[in-house]
Formats: structure tokens, sequence, C-alpha cells
């Protein structure tokens, strides 16, 4: 074990293996962090999830959340883990608490609103982030808080978070956010400061984590409701209302008293992005983020969903294997930890016999002789190349001997039988006992 971190992850997701065995699971989609309140964005072809991470300690019975990692995926099945991009730490004036978030693109910059605690003030406070990229380096665009408690007084300290924002089709953005009550002020054209009042939006059963969006000419405003979580939604003609409300999306959750939505469109198809406690050591304090695909009923509205462990069934492309995949790109893992530093960035960690990845619609197209990897370690052990499952077909074996540390990194060939067309790839790690390597990246030739 590198660290403590590592260590309490590996202690509450190293179960997992008995609580799922060999599920056709792909709920929750990240099995390597616990992860809660996604924010979704799509850009370039691109499905992204802003999400932060829950820290507790396995017994912890509160939040402990001190940073927000990226997610990414271009089918919807096999994600990336693009590390903790942003921290608490990089809001100098915040105490704590990366609670819910939200990144949008505008005119060129990514700008990622969050909700975190104010070190002066007080109670929670809005903050937001800028970049050139969707996955950072992001920095304090404002060097302090557009919303903080004193703004909103006799309101309690937790009122001011989840902030969602949204531009319109005249360029106007609009902040809502809130808990208990649903606040809303229009963006000026800098995204970092806001004029006019703080107004509020009368939407019935709002408990917190607006998400406001249009569809179609109509604007549509879904929230959580108070605990245990239901999501709710109101349509308007307008950003700012009048909201008329139109039914509920989803039940409380599994395991979970907060479930805190996204919703969006992606190769013509709607994601419902949402979290609750289903992976093992899951609860309100260790909770992980789940996607289910639905159609919006022919009248426009959202129906009532369903929240599954199957996930998305039929991905929305194929991924090359004959590039450099990460290997914190998964459809599924089982007993590892995604671990970063800042030579090398993400990486696997906490690989132990019998451990797996699996990596969805893998295109062969017309063969593989080689498979390429790069592993750190000062143990051994190896990589059995499988298809179509854990028993499945045995394309070669990648051999894996000391680099010399964990942390010191080399690439390691394996031959492979001649292999065509599209399979669900499983790179199966054995050893003996103890943490065998760590792996940073595979690809075929
Ligand atoms: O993650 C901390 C808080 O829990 C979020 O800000 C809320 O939306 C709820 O999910």
């Amino acid at each position: 074990m590198r660290n403590i971190s590592i260590l309490i992850a590996f202690l509450a997701l190293s179960s997992q293996s008995l609580f799922f065995g060999m599920m056709k699971a792909q709920n929750p989609i990240v099995q390597t962090n616990y992860t809660a309140d996604a924010a979704s964005l799509v850009h370039n072809g691109r499905f992204y999830i802003y999400a932060g991470r829950d820290q507790a300690s396995p017994t912890g019975k509160w939040f402990n959340m001190r940073e927000w990692r990226v997610y990414s995926s271009t089918d919807m099945v096999n994600w990336t883990d693009h590390g903790p991009v942003l921290k608490v730490t990089d809001f100098k004036w915040a105490s704590g608490d990366a609670w819910a978030s939200q990144c949008i693109y505008h005119k060129g910059k990514f700008y990622w609103y969050v909700s975190v605690s104010h070190r002066e003030k007080g109670g929670k406070a809005i903050g937001v982030a800028v970049s050139d990229s969707p996955t950072g380096p992001f920095v304090d665009a404002k060097g302090s808080a557009i919303i903080t408690t004193d703004m909103t007084p006799n309101q309690g300290d937790f009122d001011d978070i989840d902030p969602t924002v949204f531009v319109d089709d005249d360029e106007q953005a609009y902040m809502y956010w809130g808990n208990g009550k649903c606040k809303y002020v229009k963006l000026d054209d800098d995204m970092i400061h806001f004029s006019g009042e703080i107004q509020y939006a009368n939407v019935p059963k709002f408990g917190e984590a607006p998400w406001l969006q249009k569809i179609n000419g109509k604007y549509y405003l879904s929230y959580s409701s108070s605990l245990p979580s239901t999501i709710e939604y109101c349509t308007g003609n307008s950003p700012i209302g009048p909201w008329e409300y139109q039914g509920r999306i989803l039940n409380p959750v599994d395991n979970c008293q907060t479930s805190h939505q996204a919703i969006t469109e992606f190769k013509e198809k709607w994601y419902f992005v949402y979290h609750n406690g289903i992976l093992p050591g899951g609860n309100s304090f260790h909770r992980s983020v789940c996607v289910e695909a639905f159609d919006l009923n022919p009248d426009g509205t959202i129906p009532l969903l369903s929240t599954t462990k199957e996930g998305i069934k039929t991905g929305v492309g194929k991924l090359n294997p004959f590039e450099r995949v990460e290997a914190e790109t998964m459809a599924w893992s089982e007993g590892l930890v995604a671990a970063d530093d800042k030579n090398i960035g993400v990486y696997i960690s906490n690989i132990n016999n019998g451990d797996y990845i699996k990596i969805r619609a893998v295109d062969f197209e017309k063969g593989a002789k080689k498979f390429v990897a790069q592993v750190g370690t000062s143990s051994k052990g190896s990589i059995e190349i499988r298809l179509g499952g854990l028993d499945g077909k045995l394309l070669g074996v990648c051999e894996v001997n000391s680099t010399g540390g964990f942390d010191k990194w080399s690439t390691n060939i394996a031959k492979v039988k001649k292999v065509k067309g599209v399979h669900d790839l499983y790179l199966v790690f054995k050893g003996g006992e103890g943490e065998l390597f760590n792996l940073d990246w595979w690809r075929f030739e």
C-alpha cells in the first residue's frame, strides 16, 4: 500500500467480488473510488462526468469530500478516469467540502461551478474555476466566492449549495442553486459575477440539486426533493419560469439518502446520471455514480425511471486497442483502486491475484499480434489476456517482473493469438500473495 487513502479505498472496495461476482453489471460506472453528485457535459463527441469523491473512512457518518474527479466516455460503456482535476485547496478562500458542482462550456472556456465551505464567512458558498480544456488544469476564476451565506440570511448553513448554470440561446447565463429554497441569478457576461437581486423560484417539493436545461424549446428544471431524495421536475416557457410541476423522475435509490441527478443527450439518446450506495461499503457517505439510458415520451415529458445494475446495455461506439489505452479506462473492474501521481497521472493500483479489468466492444479489426503494457512493481505477476469472460478464450499471457519499484515504469510485451473483430476484453491479473504491480496503460500491436 503506497498511502493511507489507497488503503482505505482498498478496505472498502475489496469486498466487491463477493457482492457482484460475475454479474453483467455496468452500474455504478466507477468501481475504483466512491463518486457522487455527478454533472454531465457533452463536448466534441465525449460525454464527461464531473463528480465529487466520497472520502469518508469506512465507518464515517458524514461527508468527507476534498476533491472532484472527471470521467469521460465516447461509447457510454467504457469510462476513463481523468483523476482529481479540481480540489478544495484550489480555492484559497474555501475551508473544505467538495460538494455538488457543474461544469459548462461557454465561448471556448470550461466553467466549473462548485459548492464548498467558506473559511471566513462560514456556511456553504459557490465558487467557479475555469479552464481551456474539459479535463483542466482548472484555476479559481474569481479568487473569491460568487455566492456566500450572508447573501441569503436566515436560511441555515447548507442553503447555498448545488449550482447549475445554463446559457440560453441569447447567451444570457442563469445560475440556480439551493437547499430548501431554489434560488437563481442572471450571471454577467464574464460568468463569474452577477447583477441584480437573488431571486426565488416557486417549485414544489424542492430539496436541492437543481439542473436547468432546454429541450426542444422548453425549459426543464429537475431537482431533488427532501430526504430520502426523489427526483422531480418542472417545465416552463422561460429560464426563470413560471414553473409547472410535471412529476417524478426517480424514486429514492438503494442504500443512500440522496441521488443528485443530471440529464443529458448524447449521440441521439438521453442519459440520466445519479448516485446510489450500491457499491460494497456503500451508503449515504460512500456513494457511486450510475447512468441509465431513457427516451423522452412523445409529448416531451420525462418518464419515471428505474435504477438498474445493468446500466447501459448497448454502447454507442467501439474502443480502438491499437492506440494507447489508459488502464483507468474500463467498463467494469473488481478489487482495483485508481491512484495518481504527478509524473504519470492516473494509474491502476491495488492489483491482487484474481482482480480484473473488463473493457467492452474492443475492435481488433483485422488482427493483433502483440500486447504491450506499462507496469511498475517490486513484485511480480502476470496479465492474462482473455475474450468474453474471466474464463474466456486466452489470447496470451503478459509476464510482469520487478521494474525496481511500484513507481518505476517499464513496458512489457506478450505475443497474442490472432484475434479479429469486436470483443469484450478481460485483463485478468494473476500472481502470488499481496499487491502484484501497478498498471499505467496497454495497447495491442
Ligand atoms: O455531496 C454533498 C451533498 O449531498 C450535495 O451537495 C447534495 O446535492 C447531496 O448530494
